[in-house]
């Protein structure tokens, strides 16, 4: 029961602190903390420096929300915040900054409606369900160098699938984050030293995400380092992944040893560049993963187009096999206007390799590790980056400053007709046999979002893939069908 403890705490700090009540000790302030002009201005040290600060206030949002620096908002006079939601960060908790802390939280639900999910086949029925979930974090800074981020959630799954939920449907009453961070510049960058449950996301999260897109998203137990100077940044991790269990606190696997190196340059102009490796070890198959990477994504100088390519190498061991996979991937797009609605078409690549041979000595399949599958292989979730090769086209266009819709069309083959197909949890598709051919499916996935204001937005969206040759030859066929109506709000 000790984590519903935790996480109670989590939510009830964040529904009773508000600004007023933490700044009630500070007698200055007592009767309206926000009266305009800020009435501890004259003793505020950051007053000096006001402006610059101010300009960086507020951040942009992050995916994952501990990276989101609030301490320029510490300067902005309350009366100057917009609403409720901006009053919530940067809140003093000390006169003069030392410690202070920020709030804030997700909200979403989203409707998923799935038509011949499993292609036809009979015990694979028509179904539909509501996700909903909430998040809510308490970010602590005490002074510029210790801090305590804590995140809870709750995920749930009404009008149930039938099937049963999925791993990721899930997680009445968890810990999403939860860690202690040391941090500093010792003349050599700025480093951090973090201990505890923390997400984990690299590059495009082609290979590492929290994976958003689930409702219980991803999380990973363990320490790591953050280092930073100029434009080079490196993100060292040793974790075990933590396994969702929907009523129970969450634990890690033991049984499985994530670690990481990641380097990422971050260069103003055209190219953002990075490096990595990446350990996995898992003791139930006895597998030893070692995943070496390139990356590169940034603007081609002089036209209008765009690039991001990524390339992979997998080696080590899984049972008696020897490892040798490898990925790769590539998009260009072309922004022709951006003042006539930002319309943008892309084109995109994707590879990874299969096993050519069971019983050969070496496992050649690619293993997707903790990644975004839905960002890039359809949102129809169907297809994972094993045993692959697909492309696809993309357009983006605003229609309004609010309203934005994207298509995608992919084409999906196998890599390697001796092996599998691969859904997006990883696990086999459609096993080999039975057919030579390659080609998996096409998918056409069409998306309307609409922007409400800064904090919420909604979408619904059509995903439909015609089933090709290698599923037509191997069981049921029909046509499948995704339906996904969200609306989702950030503060
Ligand atoms: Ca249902
Ligand atoms: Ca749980
Ligand atoms: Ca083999």
């Amino acid at each position: 029961m000790s984590h519903r403890i935790a996480l109670l705490l989590v939510v009830g700090i964040c529904l009773l602190a508000s600004p007023r009540q933490l700044a009630a000790g500070e007698s200055s302030q007592a009767s309206d903390p926000c009266a305009c002009p800020c009435p501890d201005c004259p003793d505020n040290p950051c007053c000096t420096c006001r402006e610059p600060e101010k300009a960086a206030c507020p951040p942009k949002i992050a995916n994952r929300r501990f990276l989101e620096d609030w301490k320029p908002c510490l300067c902005v006079p309350c009366c100057e915040k917009d609403g409720w939601a901006e009053r919530i960060k940067a809140v003093r908790l000390t006169r003069r900054h030392q410690v202070w802390v920020d709030f804030g939280g997700q909200v979403r639900a989203r409707y998923e409606s799935f038509r011949n999910q499993g292609f036809g086949a009979p015990a694979d029925p028509d179904d539909d369900w509501l996700l909903a979930r909430v998040r809510a974090h308490a970010d602590v800074h005490v002074g510029d160098h210790v801090r305590v981020f804590l995140e809870g959630i709750w995920a749930d799954q009404f009008d149930e699938r039938e099937l049963g939920p999925r791993p990721i449907d899930i997680d009445r009453g968890d810990l999403l984050n939860a860690f202690g961070e040391l941090k500093g510049d010792l003349g050599f960058g700025a480093t951090s030293l973090w201990l505890g449950r923390r997400e984990l996301e690299t590059g495009k999260q082609r290979l590492v995400s929290p994976l958003d897109w689930g409702n219980t998203r991803r999380t990973f137990e363990g320490g790591g380092l953050t280092w930073k100077r100029g434009v080079h940044g490196l993100d060292v991790w040793y974790t075990n992944p933590v396994v969702v269990d929907a009523d129970d606190f969450n634990e890690k696997n033991d049984d499985v040893v994530f670690w990481g190196v990641d380097y990422a340059n971050r260069q103003l102009t055209c190219i953002t560049w990075g490096a990595y490796a990446y350990g996995l070890s898992r003791d139930d198959v006895d597998e030893d993963r070692l995943t070496l990477g390139l990356r590169a994504d940034g603007a081609i100088g002089g036209t209008r187009l765009d690039y991001d390519v990524e390339a992979a190498w997998q080696t080590g061991e899984i049972g008696t096999d020897d490892i040798s996979a490898w990925m790769a991937s590539a998009t260009v797009s072309w922004r022709p206007c951006t003042a006539c609605g930002d319309p943008k078409i892309g084109l995109g690549f994707d590879y990874a390799s299969g096993d050519d041979d069971p019983a050969d000595g070496t496992q050649g399949r690619f293993d997707q590790l903790f990644p975004l599958g839905h960002a890039f292989l359809g949102h129809a979730d169907v297809i994972g980056r094993s045993n692959l090769l697909a492309a696809r086209v993309e357009g983006s266009y605003d229609i309004t400053k609010s309203l934005n819709l994207k298509a995608w069309f992919h084409a999906f083959w196998r890599a390697d007709t001796a092996d599998a197909a691969y859904n997006a949890a990883g696990g086999v598709l459609r096993a080999a046999g039975g057919s030579d051919a390659r080609a998996i499916g096409t998918e056409l996935d069409v998306m309307l979002t609409y922007k409400l204001d800064a904090r919420w937005q909604a979408f619904v969206e059509w995903a439909h893939v015609f089933a090709g040759r290698f599923l037509e030859d191997t069981g049921a066929s029909e046509d499948l069908d995704a339906i996904y109506l969200g609306l989702q709000g950030t503060f």
